[in-house]
């Protein structure tokens, strides 16, 4: 081979080298993406609805470059898997209550204990504030990104048997509470048979009576239809647990740093946009339960239901971070 063909050889070599260098040192994030989302709430439930907000906000911000697919309707699965797959980031984002995912996170979990907000203006000053950050930032420790909290608002009592007044009639109630041992305890600790199910498998829970009722915020209770099968609803409002958006750690760690303020930004703005969405369904759904016929027990003794919980704490809270945070939330103004 003469010396002209060897150098030509040489120079092609060295460009093919330089363009598969080029292509293996582009960071990853610069690489588009569709990151998949889940929720168990169906399509025009709110926090669907700021999930599908946030995703054009993504979508904008980064060029068209990321863009957010959100499954709604437990498509990816129940709350439990997804929590799971989202851990092992099978799935990129997952929207769920803090009570299944604060099993895994005793900070969250501190937020479904019961009555422990005053009120929702309460629970907004710890949430947007520094309590609110510093436990979504408590997330990492456990596999996931803690992007933002959305309104879930209270959760109340219903079932198919009878009104309940006191806490005498709730004696023996089978009540499904969610896939969460503090959710557990609490319906045990009101004197009913707690029956851990995925929120899927409510309405033929109580089509076929192995439950005689649930616990959920209005929104839940009507859009599900579980209100036309258990009409009494007692506003027991005994957590105010709210909602929470994480991320998995290898979706988080694949965006650049431009990118992941990026999708802080519109996760915050997706929770502020859902606000307005939640109190107009909150009400919606309490007409839509009366106009049913639907008996709404408001005007009853609380107290005892609350004296009742209260062994809740000692179970719940054990070490001293967390009773300092049960402090803490308690003293915001
Ligand atoms: C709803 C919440 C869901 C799910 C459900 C349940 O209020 O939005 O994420 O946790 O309750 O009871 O399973």
């Amino acid at each position: 081979m003469s010396l002209i063909c060897h150098r030509n050889l040489y120079a092609a070599a060295t460009i093919v080298l330089a363009l598969l260098l080029a292509v293996l040192l582009v960071p990853p994030a610069a690489k588009a993406r569709e990151f998949r989302v889940a929720d168990t709430q169906s399509a025009d439930y709110p926090t669907v609805q700021a999930l599908l907000y946030m995703a054009r906000l993504v979508e904008q911000g980064t060029q068209g470059r990321h863009r957010l697919r959100v499954f709604h309707s437990r498509q990816l699965g129940e709350e439990k898997e997804t929590i799971e797959q989202t851990r092992v980031g099978a799935i990129d984002l997952n929207r769920t209550n803090v009570a299944p995912i604060g099993s895994l996170i005793p900070a969250a979990n501190v937020l479904s204990l019961p009555f422990l907000f005053r009120s929702f203006a309460h629970l907004h000053d710890v949430l947007d504030r520094q309590i609110g950050s510093e436990i979504l930032a408590g997330f990492e420790r456990q596999g996931f990104i803690g992007l933002t909290f959305y309104d879930s608002g209270a959760r109340s009592v219903y079932n198919s048997l009878r009104p309940v007044r006191t806490l005498a009639d709730m004696k023996g109630l089978r009540i499904r509470v969610q896939q969460s041992e503090l959710m557990v305890d609490m319906l045990k600790a009101l004197g009913a048979e707690p029956v851990e199910l995925p929120y899927g498998q409510v309405l033929t829970g109580l089509a076929t009576r192995l439950i005689d009722g649930a616990e959920n915020n209005w929104p839940s209770y009507v859009t599900t239809g579980h209100y036309k099968l258990a009409p009494y609803y007692t506003l027991t409002e005994h957590t105010m647990g709210p909602e929470v958006l994480v991320m998995s750690l290898p979706a988080w760690e694949s965006l650049s740093a431009e990118d992941k303020e990026i999708f802080r930004e519109a996760a915050r703005k997706s929770s502020s946009f859902m606000r307005g969405r939640w109190s107009e369904l909150e009400e919606q759904s309490r007409q839509q339960a009366r106009a049913a016929g639907n008996t709404i027990i408001d005007s009853f003794d609380r107290k005892p239901f609350e004296d009742a919980m209260s062994v809740i704490y000692a179970k719940a809270v054990t070490d001293p971070d967390l009773r300092q945070l049960v402090e803490r939330i308690r003293q915001v103004q």
